[in-house]
């Protein structure tokens, strides 16, 4: 046990000592080992690569050409050491997506590797893959797509015997299976055979998961079940792609019944299962690569800021890296991924509490500096081997002498964010001089049932037994660091060389962008909040000028499906000269002011 938690620790365990009823270790649904052991995975890649990379397409339709897969130089181990190097503990592989094309030589169909030119028919990318990984002691997964938009048989029972005997032959031939991952994804059209029809297929029934889930457990006690809102399994989406979940997150579902899109954003308070959630998202806008997208990597910031959203909301990151058509992890996204790793390794390498005096007394955790330190980030993590308990917290700093309330600046709607804690909880703050900072524990599950279990005592008693259990929702660790400001001099960051680049809002529904000097343009980009419906812009007018007074109309038009997929918009106009932007936001999705989470101008 370090220093900080036996400071943490030894009053809670003394507080609970003099409680009189007995001490009660965990509360309500608590995970099963293989879940506690993937939340310690904490970060693990997704690979997309199928015909998909050979046709330019995010959706194979299922008539695609096996002969396109020829790749020239295929290497999974480059694969597996970029995601070693990135942080990623383990892959989960694209081994059928939905265009149906088997990327091992499956017994049972012969649209796969076996009929393809890449090794004379005799390749295995999930063997190479599996093996790969093995090598660098990474965990490997699969990605098994239900929906198959080639086999004749889909949508009627035969097709099911078959999706099973392929799951079959991946659970069995290649080694131990940390996940199957089963994409809800069904968009009804496909060739099936020639067919060329739509077929739909009920999704709660179809599909006879139990079934399959028996003979998971039977083939691989070890692995974890993702599935998509359908029969429960282990783990749950989080209800988008855009790499975030919702910073109150339990990992709590109920056992049965439809999930809607807040419950799998923000778990389920009262859920009478634990099934945490999985955020997954690509490090390009598309799950497959396209040359087009090379230049829209993400950014450093971008990914910081999506690993505060998933692994520092209670969550894990399944970050995706597409394969080029040469069969290898482009260098752009290896680079980033890698600058990734260090970044998170540089923010977490000081923990600023290790030289601090630290003293918990009830449900209040004081972090004493004793002068002045520069900080930005919070961090606490529950023992959820005894549930999740926390419900609320606040964070306060003493700066100058003054007690300040902190709140998570990465939550944009106005309120704290100080919600659930979990697995990990990361809280980020513009940096202050602090000298203490003061973490409470406001409201907490076991509380209440300790609360109402202590009827029995006087007043006075129940509330000091309210107190005191409220630290019991087992902190096992705080921390409190500095990390750095993202700069384009960070090598490999992606972050752009923008110092001449002024925003601002003029109105709440107009940005006002303007230079020193006059540029020529030719396209303003447009990224949507992330987080939130509010402020993402439906319609827009976008006006250019050189002197403030005259302004010419560049463009203006809508932003289609940019609420269900909030990604890069892109605005082209013929060659301008300005020296200031106007972007008109004319309808909003939600709210009365604009939002936006990054802008791009060339
Ligand atoms: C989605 C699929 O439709 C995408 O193609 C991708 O595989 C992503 C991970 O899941 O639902």
């Amino acid at each position: 046990m370090t220093n900080l938690c036996k400071q943490i620790v030894a009053p809670l365990l003394m507080s609970m000592l003099v409680m009189t009823a007995p001490a009660q270790n965990s509360w309500g649904p608590v995970p099963t080992e293989n879940q506690l052991r993937w939340q310690d995975m904490e970060m693990y890649a997704f690979i997309h690569y199928s015909l998909n990379t050979y046709t330019d397409q995010e959706w194979g339709f299922g008539n695609e050409d096996p002969k396109l897969f020829n790749p020239s130089t295929l290497d999974c181990r480059q694969w597996a050491r970029v995601c070693k190097q990135a942080g990623m503990r383990g892959i989960i592989f694209t081994a059928k997506h939905h265009c149906g094309f088997c990327m091992w030589p499956s017994a049972y169909t012969d649209y796969s590797v076996k009929n393809s030119p890449w090794k004379d028919g005799k390749g295995d990318v999930v063997r190479e893959l599996a093996e790969a990984c093995r090598e660098e002691g990474l965990k490997f997964a699969v990605y098994l797509s239900p929906w198959d938009r080639n086999h004749p048989e889909y949508g009627r029972p035969a097709y099911v015997t078959y999706f099973r005997n392929q799951l079959r032959e991946l659970l069995t031939n290649y080694g131990d299976i940390f996940e199957v991952w089963f994409d809800g994804a069904n968009g009804g059209d496909g060739w099936y055979g020639g067919a060329n029809e739509t077929r739909k297929i009920d999704r709660t029934t179809y599909y006879e998961w139990p079934e399959t889930y028996k003979m998971i457990r039977e083939l691989q006690p070890k692995c974890l079940i993702w599935n998509d809102g359908s029969d429960r399994g282990d783990l749950r989406w989080v209800g988008t792609e855009a790499g975030n979940v919702g910073e109150t997150n339990w990992s709590l579902m109920p056992a049965t019944g439809d999930t809607p899109w807040h419950m799998l954003h923000y778990g389920v308070e009262d859920g009478d299962v634990w099934c945490p959630g999985e955020t997954n998202t690509s490090i390009r806008p598309g799950w497959f690569y396209h040359e087009t997208e090379n230049e829209h990597v993400k950014s450093l910031s971008k990914l910081m800021d999506t690993y505060y959203k998933s692994v520092g909301r209670n969550s894990t990151l399944l970050l995706n890296f597409p394969i080029a058509p040469n069969g290898r992890i482009h260098p752009t996204d290896s680079l980033r991924g890698i600058a990734f790793k260090k970044m998170i390794d540089e923010v977490f390498k000081t923990d600023l509490t290790k030289k601090a005096k630290i003293e918990t007394q009830g449900n209040e955790t004081l972090i004493d500096f004793k002068e002045p330190t520069a900080c930005n980030r919070f961090l606490a993590e529950e023992d959820i081997a005894q549930g999740q308990r926390v419900k609320k917290f606040a964070l306060e700093a003493e700066v100058d002498g003054k007690w300040m309330p902190l709140r998570d600046m990465l939550v944009e709607d106005g309120r704290d964010g100080l919600t659930t804690i979990g697995h990990r909880r990361i809280i980020c703050f513009p940096t202050i001089k602090a000298t203490k900072i003061r973490f409470t524990i406001i409201d907490a599950k076991a509380a209440n049932e300790r609360e109402q279990s202590q009827a029995r005592l006087n007043s006075a008693e129940r509330e000091q037994a309210r107190t005191e259990f409220k630290a019991a929702p087992i902190i096992k660790k705080l921390g409190v660091y500095l990390a750095p400001e993202l700069t384009a001099d960070i090598p490999n960051s992606g972050e752009k060389k923008s110092s001449s680049l002024h925003y601002f809002f003029s109105m709440p529904m107009q940005m006002m962008i303007d230079w020193d000097t006059e540029q020529t343009l030719t396209t303003f980009r447009y990224l949507p909040p992330q987080d939130t419906k509010a402020g993402i812009v439906t319609h827009y007018t976008l006006w250019g000028s050189t002197d403030w007074a005259n302004w010419t109309k560049l463009a203006s038009g809508e932003f289609s499906n940019i609420v269900n997929n909030p990604i890069w918009q892109t605005i082209k106009f013929p060659a301008t000269k300005v020296r200031i932007l106007k972007f008109d936001a004319d309808r909003l999705a939600e709210g009365e002011r604009m939002g936006y989470g990054d802008i791009e101008i060339k």
